[in-house]
């Protein structure tokens, strides 16, 4: 089991596997995935002081937990491990598992059956994850009998791809970093442009992942530095220190590649996709990735976009350029993830038929059903970037003959920065299951499972894809509460219909099992909500941004980007706040969505209050549902939110002697940090807005 000293283990520590020790498990199958099971096995044995290696099946007593691959149970195998072989209705996929669980007079038994060795470790996790309930053992003071019962569970992922995406340089970035929008330390892979030597810290982070649900790593920032190109060829090497690393835990490795690397590797005079040349290189050159790591992923491509090379510039479109690409990968079973985050960052500010919002979906729609089957175009939730608060891409609804993957941000990168609690998973889960063509339809997780009815037949879903939030700090995240994003992406991109309160219950009982229930208690209400408190003080009903340009959108800047050509604006005047992105009158951006949903975005009585300024323009008078008016709604929550964050480091320093003084100490740091960021947003807003529309606060507070 990889532990490095002195780093927090996250959702696993050994609390969180001692209610296994007992079980005196039986691994049956062979192949290293199975070996990693059996290494987890072996390890839970000794932390209830047991034996260290698995013992073969049958014996003096009932085997309590059988984890075998159904090929490997022998005919002759003992009564309940064949009664449970013959439960099994359909023989698990690649990454499945069955779950049978009889109680009976001699107490429960557990049999895990997968068909891989992947399979079988994901059911490894999911037996960590159940806890002492797993093995029959009920809470203390539950006195009821054991009812006699049979059960029987299949399990499969929703989605066949899990990606993470690092966005770690190699060579540290003279702005970015080494770890670009990170904050937690330098990267775990590479430290000032040349691979760690010592990657004990990636098999850990390895063995997290694969117990979160992630089963795909892209090693390297998708703005693709010469250095990060040179992964691909010449620094090969440290790609295949890599994989080895992950792939114990069943992880596949991926890299981003520069669209320019036929011209910047090969010493072509071009990269243009149709030249014939370009394609042989690209072929010859995954061709030697896949010698050097035969289960490599593919590639993710960040093109024509913020200043990375693409087709472009040889006059084609992103399906030629993404084709190309994966008709080099083809043959070794890769994908290409193709970014939708495409638009012009040099737009003219006062022309607002450029709306950034839209440029995704005006480049990408009419390319639907030109895609190669292993392309995933991979798209922001959101159609802007990653903000607190956005409807969902409208990219999502319009692409049925594609494989469409949503990319989020795990990365705090608009939401706090690791300085703040922000539980992010209720805005993903939200958009998940959303069902944009109304009711009746299918919800976006269908469209990402694959499981909606794509209008091409046989094509699978492009499944989930994540910015990570992880560097060498010691807890992982900086925040140590910000682990619990990780995770929640891990189990949502595995499941995407759980809830993300369950999921929170499942992060803190893993975590903090053992502690005190105050402290669990306490730490499941910081991070439940705490999405709303940074909604609260921060930009306004989803108009988005007015973070700081200088500090990296660290803070606020009401107008930072205001002036600027990245197209992301609100619009405020004396009148006013918001971008008009109606048919009548604006962009036209609220018509892009399936009928009824544009409907409802379009008429300033339907619209949702959160997502007011994203679609109208209005009067600081206007009245929204909820009753106050727009710029009173911008006093109270900012009031609010900085109110609400008081309360939280109240609660917090109540608790925090009962933490590790380690954790407590990162903790009550970061919540006096969020606490004068609050303030300091709470009061550039406010004066901002008292300052634009004259209107004073209908409660008579002080806006300094
Ligand atoms: C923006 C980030 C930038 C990324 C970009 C992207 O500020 O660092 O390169 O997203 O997703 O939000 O490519």
């Amino acid at each position: 089991i990889p532990q490095t000293e002195g780093t927090h283990p996250a959702w696993l520590p050994d609390a969180a596997l001692v209610h296994l020790a007992a079980a005196d498990a039986v691994v049956l199958g062979d192949g290293p995935l199975v070996d990693t099971v059996r290494t987890e096995v072996a390890h839970a044995a000794t932390l209830g002081g047991g034996e260290t290696a698995p013992r073969p099946a049958g014996g003096a007593s009932p085997d309590r937990l059988v984890l075998a691959l159904l090929d490997a149970v022998p005919d002759d195998a003992p009564e309940q491990l064949r009664e449970a072989v013959d439960l099994v209705q359909r023989a698990p996929g690649d990454e499945g598992f069955v779950e049978v669980r009889r109680t009976g007079a001699a107490g429960t038994t557990v049999t895990m059956l997968a068909t891989t060795g992947h399979g079988l470790l994901h059911a490894w996790f999911h037996l960590v994850r159940q806890g002492a309930a797993v093995l029959g053992v009920r809470p203390e003071g539950d006195r009821s009998g054991a009812q006699a019962s049979l059960r029987v569970e299949a399990h499969e992922p929703a989605h066949a791809l899990r990606v993470l995406d690092h966005w770690d340089n190699v060579s540290v970035h003279p702005v970015m970093g080494q770890v670009e929008r990170g904050y937690s330390g330098g990267s775990l892979f590479y430290d000032d442009g040349a691979l760690r030597p010592d990657l004990g810290r990636v098999r850990q982070y390895a063995r997290l992942l694969a117990a979160s649900g992630v089963n795909r790593v892209a090693l390297n920032n998708v703005n693709v530095g010469r250095r990060e190109a040179q992964l691909l060829t010449t620094h090969l090497d440290d790609v295949v220190a890599l994989a080895d690393a992950f792939r114990p835990y069943g992880i596949r490795v991926h890299l981003s590649v520069s669209f320019a690397s036929p011209v910047v590797l090969g010493g072509l005079g071009t990269a243009d996709p149709v030249d014939p040349e370009v394609q042989a290189w690209w072929a010859q050159t995954a061709a030697a990735v896949y010698a050097a790591v035969p289960d490599f992923g593919g590639f993710v491509v960040k093109a024509d976009s913020e200043g990375q090379p693409g087709p472009f510039t040889y006059g084609r479109d992103h399906a030629d350029g993404a084709n190309m690409l994966a008709r080099a990968l083809g043959p070794h079973d890769g994908v290409v993830h193709w970014r939708a985050f495409v638009y012009d960052h040099h737009q003219d500010w006062r022309d607002r038929s450029t709306d950034r919002a839209r440029a995704a979906h005006d480049h990408f729609a009419p390319l639907d059903g030109r895609f190669d089957e292993n392309v995933v175009l991979q798209v922001k939730l959101g159609p802007v970037d990653f903000q607190v608060r956005e409807p969902l891409s409208p990219v999502i609804t319009v692409m049925p003959q594609t494989r469409v993957a949503v990319e989020v941000q795990v990365t705090q990168e608009y939401t706090g920065q690791q300085q703040h609690v922000a539980y992010l998973a209720p805005q993903w889960t939200d958009a998940m299951q959303t069902r944009p063509w109304g009711d009746d339809g299918p919800a976006v997780h269908d469209v990402t499972s694959g499981r909606a009815t794509l209008a091409r037949r046989g094509i699978t879903g492009g499944g989930l894809a994540a910015v990570s939030n992880v560097g060498q700090d010691v807890f992982w995240t900086g925040h140590p509460f910000a682990q619990a994003n990780l995770y929640a992406y891990g189990r949502l991109a595995w499941d995407p219909t759980l809830t993300a309160e369950a999921i929170l219950d499942e992060w803190v009982g893993l975590t903090f099992g053992d502690a005190p229930d105050e402290l669990r208690t306490t730490v499941r209400d910081l991070l439940s909500g705490s999405l709303d408190v940074y909604e609260q003080y921060t930009a306004p009903l989803g108009v988005g941004f007015m973070v700081s340009p200088t500090r990296q959108h660290y803070g606020p800047d009401v107008d930072g980007y205001e002036y600027t050509a990245w197209g992301t604006y609100h619009f405020a005047d004396r009148d006013g706040v918001g971008v008009d992105r109606s048919c009548a009158t604006g962009t036209g951006y609220a018509g892009l969505y399936p009928p009824g949903l544009a409907a409802t975005y379009e008429s300033l009585s339907t619209c949702p209050d959160e997502l007011l300024l994203f679609f109208h323009h209005v009067p600081y008078s206007h009245r929204l549902h909820s009753g106050t008016t727009v710029v009173q709604h911008i006093y109270d929550t900012h009031f609010a939110g900085v109110e609400r964050v008081e309360e939280m480091v109240t609660a917090w320093e109540k608790v925090a002697p009962l933490a590790d003084p380690a954790l407590a100490g990162r903790v009550g740091e970061r919540l006096a940090e969020q606490l004068r960021s609050a303030v300091e947003w709470r009061d550039q807003l406010n004066t901002y807005f008292f300052r634009k529309s004259g209107v004073p606060d209908g409660r008579g507070r002080r806006i300094y």
